[in-house]
């Protein structure tokens, strides 16, 4: 993971004019195995690739490595947006990692699900301007990274779905998976979604309010650096504390609750019957392929 020099090489200039020569100043592009990151320095917004293939499924790796390229640009002050996207073609995101929940100790699904926390935690509570491109599918986990984002974009196909689906998993969402949905798109539609396990076509989720704009698909990262500019030409203290007054509840509701949440899942995901019930998932996946 190469992002980890970038702190060092702009901390010199930090929100003021670049004292690096032109080329170098204007775009830095660093990949890690699992993410790739291109930083335009002029105009502050960098943009994350999940390149996990072969559905960006969000296992230990890919979360460490997001939690730290998130983490390095919030840092990082010539950064003041980050797009979120995928290098993948058709897929945002399949979610959680099922191989990281079935039949692994507990001790395992215990760190497994502080990761997930933590990348809910920086995403949704990040002080950077963040927009989910979404250019793909994007089940449960995937849902959950672009609706902690401030503003999501979805490719126009109505082949491409996005929701909360854990009920079909025969899994529940945790409080603050659906608190983050229901601050979206309100409690009623919440209620349902969740509910029924619903995934939600590209036009449907924009009936709904799920996402906030539909493009063509070769369009999606160009209209999400355009709409950046939106964001970052709002003056940057008064839009970091709106944010915050918006979302703090809902965060400090899992900080002060950290570890029961860890201790509930640990003991959800291990039951026997929870376990059948991915077992059966998976198995699913696999069939759905002959
Ligand atoms: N985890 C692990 N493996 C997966 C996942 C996943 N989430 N999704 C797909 N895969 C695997 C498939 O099994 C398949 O493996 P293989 O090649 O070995 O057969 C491979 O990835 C490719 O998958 P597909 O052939 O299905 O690829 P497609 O391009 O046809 O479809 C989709 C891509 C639409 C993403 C499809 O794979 C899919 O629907 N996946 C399942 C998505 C899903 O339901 N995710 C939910 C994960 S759970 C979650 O995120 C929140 C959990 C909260 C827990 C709370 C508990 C208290």
């Amino acid at each position: 993971m190469t992002i980890g020099f970038l702190p060092q090489l702009f901390s010199a200039n930090r929100r003021g004019p670049c004292a690096l020569p032109h080329l170098l100043c204007q775009k830095m592009n660093t990949t890690s195995s699992k993410i790739r990151v291109d930083l335009d320095q002029s105009t502050g917004v960098a943009v994350m690739w999940m390149q996990s293939p072969p559905v960006n499924s969000l296992n230990m790796d890919l979360l460490t490595e997001f939690n730290t390229t998130l983490k390095n640009l919030e840092m990082d002050k010539s950064c003041r947006g980050v797009i979120i996207t995928s290098s993948l073609p058709r897929i945002f995101s399949a979610g959680l990692d099922i191989l990281e929940m079935y039949q692994t100790s507990p001790e395992h699904c215990g760190q497994f699900w502080k990761a997930v926390q933590e990348l809910w935690l920086k995403l949704y509570g990040s002080n950077l301007a963040t927009i989910a491109a979404i250019n793909g599918s994007s089940p449960a986990g995937g849902c959950l990274i672009s609706i902690a984002c401030d503003y999501r974009i979805m490719a126009d196909n109505p082949r491409y779905s996005i929701g909360l689906n854990e009920t079909l998993l025969g899994i529940v969402a945790p409080y603050w998976f659906k608190d983050t949905m229901a601050n979206t798109v309100g409690h009623r539609t919440t209620e349902m979604a969740l509910g029924l396990g619903l995934l939600y076509s590209a036009p449907e989720a924009l009936n709904i309010g799920l996402v906030d704009k539909l493009v063509s698909e070769d369009q999606v990262v160009n209209t999400a650096t355009h709409t950046m500019g939106k964001w970052l030409a709002i003056d940057e203290h008064a839009r970091q504390v709106t944010k915050s007054m918006m979302r703090k509840p809902t965060i400090d509701k899992l900080l002060s609750n950290r570890e029961a949440d860890i201790h509930n899942f640990v003991s959800f995901i291990t039951k026997d019957s929870v376990q059948r019930s991915l077992g059966m998932y998976l198995k699913m996946l696999k069939n759905r392929k002959g």
